[in-house]
């Protein structure tokens, strides 16, 4: 038995966790924080068979891989006038661990 924990993006959180119940895969699914940008990303608690590790990192790998965006960016001028122009960013990626796990019970 494994547990994996896979730190997602918010944006691909929601498409992470439908491809995974889909194939009957449980997911806990918490809010939290990375510690550098101090902003939102959600963490993936799942726990199956040694077997499906792959199976299960490749569903992530699909759903969150890292990709290139085009979004507005704002500059100011001392004039008090804004103008806005795109900047690509790099989006999405996981970050996974996989743990052994020695003991799983449901009571
Ligand atoms: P990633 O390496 O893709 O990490 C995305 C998020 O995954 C991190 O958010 C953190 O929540 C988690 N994470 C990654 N590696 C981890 C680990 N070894 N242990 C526990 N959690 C881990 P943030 O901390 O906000 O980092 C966002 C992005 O900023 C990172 O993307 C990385 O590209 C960059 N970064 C993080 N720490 C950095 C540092 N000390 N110096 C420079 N860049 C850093």
């Amino acid at each position: 038995m494994k547990l994996i924990i896979a730190i997602v993006s918010n944006d691909d959180s929601s498409s992470v966790v439908n491809s995974l119940t889909a194939e009957k895969y449980q997911v806990t699914k918490l809010a939290t924080t990375g510690g550098f940008l101090r902003a939102g990303n959600t963490t993936l608690l799942i726990g199956t068979d040694d077997e499906k590790v792959e199976d299960v990192v490749a569903i992530i790998g699909k759903e969150s891989c890292r990709r290139t965006e085009v979004v507005p960016a704002t500059a100011s001028f001392d004039v008090g006038r804004y103008a806005t122009y795109p900047i690509e960013v790099q989006v999405g990626g996981a970050t996974i661990f996989v743990l052994n796990i020695e003991q799983f019970l449901k009571l």
